[in-house]
């Protein structure tokens, strides 16, 4: 098929093109199938409006998803290539920070598979999230161009007028196809200006952030830490919801609809408060288009639904009026509006919309004038309703709901662990490509040796092929029979990054000190921390020394490793987590929302060393204690304990000689002669008098829970029974089934079964 294609375009055949010309030639074909797959919607179509898609390299997962996978790869190994290096051709888009912009992504291709009609709306960012290169032992940013001259990108002839107070800008629409697997394409629309211009960024990432004609869409969340970052994520914000309020309107009336009955035409996903200037702007064109306030609001309150991400406080967008008025003044009317209806009925402050700072909570006014409010695991949104939102779950009860977030089984199993799927396969046939929960069906194989056998050989041969990427990517060399243990995610003081530091230096001078592990370690990390967040660029600097100071220390590596990897992405999550043993998912109880990293690791039959947070609640119901490794404080303590503002960090550093060597190690001589002080000192000094996120009271019980993790690996078979749990539950958590309770719960298209 590819050998008539390339003759069609290029006149040669497969084996005389180049690596480039296949990936140009897969990239046409791919488009031309996906095409064909293209369907009307039905009624009812649902909008998913994000600020980040991080959708990773597609190549790959859209020849899975078309059914070409297989076919391609024989065809090109006959002629001597090799799809692996081809897909090394591919740029990876990066217009996501992390969880929240990965799992709009996973959705995407649960909403096409389960043959939903229902498209992405976000920003074409042509610099996306930053580059992060390491120098001299610290975070530097560089920028990270994605978009080449052919690229997955398809220039749609439309484009929508955005008007700001001092600028009038065109919306041009971009379509990334999404491919449903053996079903419909979807698209992921993105919004661009022709205007923008690369070349105004200068050292590293900067760039003039007035310069609005040349900087909107340039890079994904500039620095927001002052006044100007702030304007220019409005600015952002509102382009996106403008233009796509005016596609999802235009589109609706194509399909017949009046616009009094927009409900049923559209449901609006309002992927965090990052698009909830969606809901004002809706209201805006239907008054343009001669409906009365009243009716408009109440249309735009039965189409728009909200999801909550987080808890933490510094995330929850709350808008100055005064920034508002300098950008979308035409906004300010409908939002006086909106604050004063909500006010008249429900006086409580905690529930206004405009504060008495004057700032906009715009939380506030997705739960006012939306008909759902979600959290993304059951923990989260109990505590969502029971204390974070509390004063709203008394007003509207009925409008809280929970999905518990979940992941693409074809990206993070079928394309990122070929030979983990053909071992299921083999064991349980392939229906659980379609339904998850059969892989259920592995837990017949409990107890059987010579199965448990070839699964750890399937782990051990990820191991070594990390082991070869490394060396080859980051010129790294590690053991391929020690344990993996690995936490990688974005860099924040809540996911406790330290704290797996602190570990660290523990062991290591456990080690100095004559005491020699079981089993060798090699714990991994990859971390991007914002550029503006100091204390994350701290941490940082930490595993990085520590990880020159260790990994040249002879008596001491044989035993502990540690490596950082660079500018961690989707395409190295895809490396990393087959190949991992024990999944570090050790957040301070009650502040990760969900997590989705640690569905991937248990699908990929690693074990969870993890707190009782997030959805790692319910993967320790699933798999049973047994399974996973539980340590620390629960979130009602936590809870309480900030409530109470007793928390004295210097109090159990006092109390327990192991912690307060592991914190003095980090400006002791050693620390000092490959780091910096100024950024060693401060973190030091912010653990000591503040440990905001309370690593100390959860030190003991991590260290012991470690420890008992690591010598029950020891242990083969037992190990893998644990590995086979945890791949047999791991159903319950494909964006499949995510999806299929979004739209019956919360969409209700009617398609999904
Ligand atoms: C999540 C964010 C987020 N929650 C603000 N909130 C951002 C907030 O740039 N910003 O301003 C960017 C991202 N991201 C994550 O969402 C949660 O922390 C995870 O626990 C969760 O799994 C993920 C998906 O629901």
């Amino acid at each position: 098929m590819l050998e008539k294609f390339v003759k069609d375009h290029y006149q040669k055949s497969l084996k005389d093109c180049s690596n480039e010309e296949i990936y140009i030639a897969l990239l046409e074909l791919v488009k031309e199938q996906a095409k064909q797959k293209e369907s009307h919607a039905g009624k009812k179509k649902v909008y998913y409006i994000s600020a980040e898609f991080l959708i990773g390299k597609l190549l790959s997962n859209n020849l899975i998803n078309l059914g070409l996978f297989d076919t391609v790869k024989k065809e090109l190994e006959k002629n001597g290539k090799s799809i692996y290096e081809i897909e090394e051709i591919e740029p990876e888009p990066s217009l996501g920070n992390g969880g929240l912009g990965r799992l709009a992504a996973c959705f995407l291709d649960s909403i096409a598979t389960l043959g939903i009609p229902g498209d992405g709306i976000g920003i074409n960012y042509h610099l996306g999230l930053f580059k992060q290169v390491f120098e001299q032992n610290l975070q530097k940013e560089y920028p990270n161009p994605w978009i080449e001259k052919n690229s997955w990108l398809t220039k749609r002839d439309k484009s929508y007028t955005v008007e700001f107070r001092d600028h009038i800008v065109k919306a041009s629409l971009y379509d990334i196809a999404v491919t449903g697997y053996e079903n419909r394409t979807n698209q992921l629309h993105l919004f661009d200006i022709d205007s923008v211009e690369e070349k105004i960024t200068k050292d590293g990432i900067s760039f003039d952030k007035e310069d609005i004609e040349h900087n909107l869409t340039l890079f994904l969340y500039p620095d927001d830490s002052d006044e100007k970052g702030q304007l220019l994520r409005i600015y952002q914000q509102y382009f996106m919801v403008s233009a796509g309020a005016q596609l999802i309107l235009e589109e609706c009336e194509a399909r017949g609809c009046n616009l009094h009955d927009l409900p049923d035409y559209a449901a609006i996903q309002i992927n965090d408060t990052h698009p909830t200037m969606v809901i004002p702007e809706l209201i805006r064109l239907l008054l343009i288009r001669g409906i009365c306030i009243e009716e408009a609001m109440e249309i735009v309150a039965k189409t728009c639904a909200y999801t909550n991400h987080t808890i933490l406080a510094e995330a929850l967008e709350k808008w100055p009026i005064a920034y508002l008025q300098k950008v979308v003044p035409q906004l300010l009317p409908i939002i006086h509006i909106l604050d004063n209806e909500a006010k008249k009925k429900y006086p409580d402050e905690a529930v206004a919309i405009i504060d008495k700072e004057d700032r906009v909570h715009m939380a506030h006014i997705d739960m006012h004038y939306g008909y759902s409010i979600n959290g993304v695991a059951y923990l989260h949104t109990e505590i969502l309703k029971n204390s974070e939102l509390k004063p709203f779950y008394e007003i509207y009860p009925e409008k809280f709901n929970n999905k518990t977030n979940g992941i693409t089984f074809r990206r993070w199993l079928l394309h990122c662990n070929e030979e983990l799927t053909s071992w299921i396969e083999e064991l349980i046939g392939n229906g659980f490509k379609k339904d998850a929960t059969e892989l259920e069906k592995l837990l017949q194989y409990q107890g059987d040796q010579k199965v448990l056998e070839s699964l750890l050989r399937v782990k051990a041969e990820k191991k070594k092929q990390l082991k070869e990427y490394l060396l080859r990517t980051q010129g790294v060399e590690i053991d391929e029979n020690s344990i993996y243990d690995i936490q990688v995610k974005r860099l924040h003081e809540y996911k406790r990054q330290q704290l797996n530091a602190l570990y660290i230096i523990h062991k290591y001078l456990e080690i100095k000190s004559g005491i020699i592990p079981e089993k060798p370690v090699t714990v991994i990390f990859g971390a991007k921390a914002a550029p503006a967040y100091v204390i994350a660029k701290d941490i940082i600097h930490l595993i990085l020394c520590l990880q020159e100071l260790i990994n040249k220390d002879e008596q001491v590596n044989p035993y502990l490793r540690v490596v950082m990897v660079e500018n961690y992405n989707v395409s190295k999550a895809a490396q990393l987590i087959p190949a991992c043993d024990i999944s570090e998912q050790i957040s301070l109880a009650s502040k990760e929302a969900s997590g989705t990293g640690n569905m991937k690791f248990m699908l990929n039959g690693a074990l969870t060393l993890g707190t009782m947070d997030g959805a790692n609640v319910e993967i320790a119901d699933l798999v049973g204690k047994d399974n996973i490794y539980i340590f620390g404080e629960d979130s009602k303590t936590v809870i309480d304990r900030y409530a109470q503002g007793s928390y004295v960090s210097r109090d159990y550093y006092e109390k327990d000689t192991a912690l307060k060597e592991a914190v003095d190690f980090i400006v002791g001589r050693e620390m000092m002669a490959v780091g910096d002080e100024e950024h060693l000192t401060r973190l030091y000094n912010e653990l000591l008098n503040k440990d905001w996120f309370m690593t100390f009271p959860d030190f003991k019980d991590y260290i012991a829970t470690r420890e008992k993790a690591y010598h029950d690996y020891n242990d083969r078979m037992e190990w893998a029974e644990k590995m086979l749990v945890n791949i047999a539950k791991a159903g319950f958590f494909s964006s499949d089934r995510t999806i299929e309770q979004y739209d019956q719960e919360i969409w209700r298209t009617g398609t999904s079964k």
